[in-house]
C-alpha cells in the first residue's frame, strides 16, 4: 500500500519508522511518503492560514497550497488515491473503516492544524478522490497529525504480511467473527505466580474447550462492565445459554450463581 501525508509538520511522523509499521516499510509492504505543505506556498512567509470568513476565533487553512500539493501528489499515478481528512467533525473511524481502508492501494492524508481546511478543498476533490472526513474519537486534538498516526497504525497492521501472527487480527476486540462485539478479556504469561497474584488455574489446565469458554465469559463480563452500550447490542445477536447467564450475572450481581451443568 502507498500512503502519502501532506502536513506542515512532516517531522511529526517519525514514529512511522519504528516497530511494526517501520518493519512493514522496510519489507516494502508500506510505501509512506511525507510532504511539507509549505513547499506549495509562494510568499516569503510561506503562509498556509488566514482569518475565517464570517468572523470567529482561530485561523483556517488556505485552499491554494492544499490544491497545489494534492494535485502534485495525485499526478504521480493514473489511478487516484482515497483522500482522508482527519477532523473532529468527521464520521467515526472504527475497525470497520480500518478494514475498508486496508483494501485500498493508495491513501492520501491531509491533516490540518488551526480550525481546519477551507471547505472548498473537500468540495473540489470529493467526487474524484472519494474524500473521507474522519474523527478518531469524541475529543479535540490540536491537529490531525496524531489522528493520521492512529489510522496508519490501525490500517497498516491489517495488511497481508505485516503481523507475524495473522490470528491476532481475528481475535481483536471489534474484529468480525465469533468474538464480534466483545472486548478482549485479560491475558497472562509466565511466571504462574507474581507478587502473590496467581494466573487463573483454568489457563494451566490444558482443557482447550474450557479455556475458550472461560475467555468468552471474561470477554462478556468486561464488555458489560466497561462498554454497556456494546453489551446492549449483543442482546440481539447469537448468544448461547451460558452467554446470557454471564451477562445476567453482571447486571444482577446479588443473585445466586446459576447451577453448574456438567
Ligand atoms: Cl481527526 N482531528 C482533530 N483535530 N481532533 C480530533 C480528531 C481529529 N479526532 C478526534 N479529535
Amino acid at each position: 500500500m502507498r500512503v502519502d501525508i501532506i502536513s506542515i509538520f512532516p517531522e511529526y511522523f517519525a514514529p512511522l519508522d519504528v516497530s511494526l509499521i517501520g518493519k512493514a516499510r522496510h519489507k516494502g509492504l508500506l510505501d509512506i511518503r511525507l510532504h511539507q505543505l509549505r513547499e506549495w506556498t509562494h510568499d516569503v512567509h510561506r503562509t498556509v492560514d488566514d482569518t475565517p470568513y464570517g468572523g470567529g476565533p482561530g485561523m483556517v487553512m488556505k485552499p491554494e497550497p492544499w490544491g497545489q500539493a494534492i494535485d502534485a501528489v495525485i499526478a504521480e499515478e493514473s489511478t487516484p488515491p482515497r483522500l482522508i481528512v482527519p477532523t473532529p467533525s468527521g464520521r467515526p473511524f472504527t475497525q470497520e473503516v480500518a478494514l475498508e481502508y486496508a483494501k485500498e492501494p493508495w491513501l492520501l492524508f491531509a491533516p490540518a492544524r488551526y480550525e481546519g481546511i477551507d471547505s472548498r478543498v473537500m468540495a473540489e476533490y470529493g467526487p474524484r478522490l472519494r474524500v473521507d472526513e474522519v474523527s478518531i474519537g469524541d475529543y479535540v486534538l490540536a491537529g490531525g497529525e496524531a489522528a493520521v498516526l492512529v489510522i496508519v497504525e490501525a490500517v497498516g497492521r491489517l495488511l497481508p504480511g505485516v503481523l507475524g501472527n495473522a490470528g491476532s487480527v481475528a481475535d481483536d476486540s471489534f474484529a468480525p467473527g465469533a468474538m464480534a462485539g466483545l472486548l478482549e478479556g485479560p491475558v497472562y504469561t509466565k511466571p504462574p505466580v507474581w507478587r502473590g497474584h496467581e494466573v487463573p488455574a483454568i489457563l494451566l489446565s490444558g482443557n482447550h474447550g474450557a479455556i475458550a469458554r472461560w475467555r468468552r465469559d471474561e470477554a462478556l463480563r468486561r464488555t458489560a462492565a466497561k462498554r454497556p452500550e456494546l453489551a446492549a447490542r449483543l442482546a440481539g445477536q447469537a448468544l448461547d445459554k451460558r452467554d446470557r447467564e454471564v451477562l445476567d450475572q453482571v447486571s444482577h450481581p446479588g443473585d445466586a450463581p446459576a447451577a453448574e451443568t456438567t
